[in-house]
């Protein structure tokens, strides 16, 4: 099948002052979209053409000769996840059945909030921080480049991109500051408890 770029779930301009216009346009208009056209590109005239994008991820993870429709394919799905991971006026404490999954595996909301800014800070380089249901149990963990969940056997509920054309724009080389803000404005509660929801 086709892989289409999805229409950002907000207006461009609707997480600034936090996340600017400018840092959507490049991030969802640019680089999301590049990962999408170089994946058809990648998959055209192969047996990968007809398979949905979850069924190309799992096909070709840990294939060394198939790590370029990886990248691709991960980048597609991991943005996708991110944009509905944000929210206008999102950020904050969880509440309900979230809130209390929260505190009965990491013991608190502000070790929750501790373990993922950690997380998100100490990933070198390229990658992502993710709050994961693995096994029943919330984790935080975090992976490099297009590396995501779905290839450890993980269920994603909360992304967050560390890549610096995330934030580069915006915060500069002031990743922790960038980390804060999308805990403290951004985050879409509702999508990660519906995705726990969902498990
Ligand atoms: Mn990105």
């Amino acid at each position: 099948m086709a892989h289409t770029l999805p229409a950002l779930p907000y207006d461009l301009d609707a997480l600034e002052p936090h996340i600017s216009r400018q840092t959507l346009e490049f991030h969802h208009g640019k680089h999301h979209a590049a990962y999408v056209n170089n994946l058809n590109n990648l998959v055209a005239g192969t047996d990968l053409e007809a398979k949905s994008l979850e069924e190309v991820i799992l096909a070709v993870a840990g294939e060394a000769t198939k790590a370029g429709v990886f990248n691709n394919a991960a980048q597609v799905w991991n943005h996708t996840f991110y944009w509905q991971s944000l929210k206008p006026g999102g950020g904050g404490a969880p509440t309900g059945a979230l809130a209390e999954k929260i505190n009965a595996d990491f013991g608190s909301f502000e070790a929750f909030t501790e373990q993922f800014k950690a997380a998100g800070a100490t990933q070198f380089g390229s990658g992502w921080a993710w709050l994961v249901l693995d096994g029943g149990t919330l984790k935080i963990t975090k992976t490099g480049n297009a590396d995501l969940p779905l290839a450890h056997g993980q269920k994603a509920l909360l992304t967050m991109d560390v890549w610096e054309h995330a934030y580069y724009l915006d915060y500069q080389n002031r990743r922790p500051d960038y980390i804060s803000t999308f805990l403290d404005k951004l985050v879409n509660w509702e999508f990660v408890a519906a995705n726990l929801a969902a498990a």
